[in-house]
């Protein structure tokens, strides 16, 4: 039986996401707009937790006043009616063509005072709505030309923006916290901060590092060939796993947002095996929302775009429930003792010992007798890359 999805599994939903029109720059647009209230009604109906939106998604850039508080209501009369709840809200800063040079660190200073003005008061509203993530995906700020971008100056132009939005929100007491979202480009050639691990350092650099996490996306590590469950094992290392964009991604191409496990289910399946049993007792690692950052084919009408709305949580939980076989598999807890994965867990020194008493260890150098790697002690890797397997297409 495939699980049914339930509001503890806290599943979220971008409003771009569904309501995704099937536009891209080859051609024009497949689905009608959603409307926001029948979004949140069939998210609700098919087992999720939350909505997220991007200003601009709710209520056009460029509305009136009256407009964009006529569409704030409308959320939370549908909110109210179905229990639904926004656990984050990001900004747009880079669909009206203000922003084709970036926001926050767009050369021209004008319109990065406009941007700070846009988030600002889009910040109001996510503490308004009861958001604590801030998403900040910062698409645009980037270059298309070594000479064209100062990228010191950039950085330390991001850095300004980030720490005021910092101060803000601790003057105003706001329960917010910001997250982060990398990917290495598109829609720019190169964009700033590309990758977890360069978000990471950014962090550090702030006046308030406490306040910045990371929101870091499954097909933008890929799309920078690297491995997503790794990189969220280092966030979650660092503490800075503030929030986690779920979609899929086949290797180094556009950013295809697929639905997620549509892309490398090996890497899908290490990844929950991480968030659900990847904790300290082997409880889950992350309790935040499992939020789904995907685009509804552009081949699909409404029905598809629910139906691959349900998919996106059927795989998560499909997962989870094949990551729990894995691990409760006795023939997988000797494998992994057989491969020794639990020892690495122990220090290489021991307790209270020094260089000095390494030094003078024998059996760690001069009686080591290295010869036996690999003649007859090899460490198993491949057996155990086959059991996570034959768990992952259910043949155990
Ligand atoms: C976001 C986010 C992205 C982009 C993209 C817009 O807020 O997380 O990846 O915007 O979905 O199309
Ligand atoms: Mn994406
Ligand atoms: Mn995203
Ligand atoms: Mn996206």
């Amino acid at each position: 039986p495939i699980p049914m999805p339930t509001r503890d599994d806290k599943f979220s939903f971008g409003l771009w996401t569904i309501g995704y029109n099937g536009a891209d720059p080859f051609g024009g647009p497949t689905r009608p707009p959603l409307d926001v209230v029948h979004a949140v009604e069939k998210l609700s109906e098919l087992g999720a937790y939350g909505l997220t939106f991007h200003d601009d998604d709710l209520f056009a850039f460029g509305s009136t006043d009256a407009e964009r508080q006529t569409q704030i209501d409308r959320l939370k009369g549908a909110l109210a009616d179905t229990g639904l709840i926004v656990p984050m809200v990001t900004t747009n800063l880079f669909s009206p063509p203000v922003f084709k040079d970036g926001g926050f660190t767009s050369n021209d200073r004008q319109v990065r005072r406009f941007a700070l003005r846009k988030v600002l008061r889009n910040l109001d509203l996510a503490a308004e709505l009861g958001a604590k993530t801030f998403v900040m995906w910062g698409g645009r700020e980037g270059a298309e030309y070594d000479a064209a971008k100062d990228i010191r100056a950039a950085l330390e132009r991001y850095r300004e923006a980030v720490n005021l939005l910092g101060q803000y929100v601790t003057d105003k007491g706001y329960d917010i916290r910001f997250a982060i979202e990398p990917k290495p480009n598109e829609p720019r050639g190169d964009i700033l901060l590309p990758t977890v691990g360069h978000a990471l350092a950014f962090i550090d650099s702030l006046e308030r590092p406490e306040l910045v996490g990371l929101n870091p996306e499954v097909g933008h590590e890929q799309m920078a060939g690297l491995n997503f469950a790794a990189g969220i094992a280092q966030a979650l290392y660092h503490d800075k796993l503030f929030h986690i964009d779920l979609n899929g991604q086949r290797g180094i191409k556009y950013d295809q947002d697929l639905v997620f496990g549509h892309g490398d289910l090996h890497n899908a399946f290490a990844l929950v095996d991480l968030l659900e049993n990847g904790g300290p007792d082997g409880g889950q690692a992350y309790t935040g929302p499992r939020h789904f950052d995907y685009k509804p084919s552009r081949t699909e009408d409404e029905s598809g775009v629910w139906d691959s709305a349900a998919a996106n949580m059927r795989m998560y939980l499909l997962l989870k429930e094949r990551a729990q076989a894995f691990r409760a598999d006795p023939e997988v807890q000797e494998a992994l003792a057989a491969s020794r994965v639990a020892e690495l867990r122990t220090t290489t020194l021991a307790e209270g010992e020094s260089y000095d008493d390494l030094l003078a260890d024998r059996s760690a150098f001069e009686n080591f007798d290295p010869s036996q790697y690999f003649g007859g002690k090899g460490f198993g890797f491949v057996r155990l890359q086959q059991l996570a397997s034959e768990h992952l297409m259910g043949a155990r």
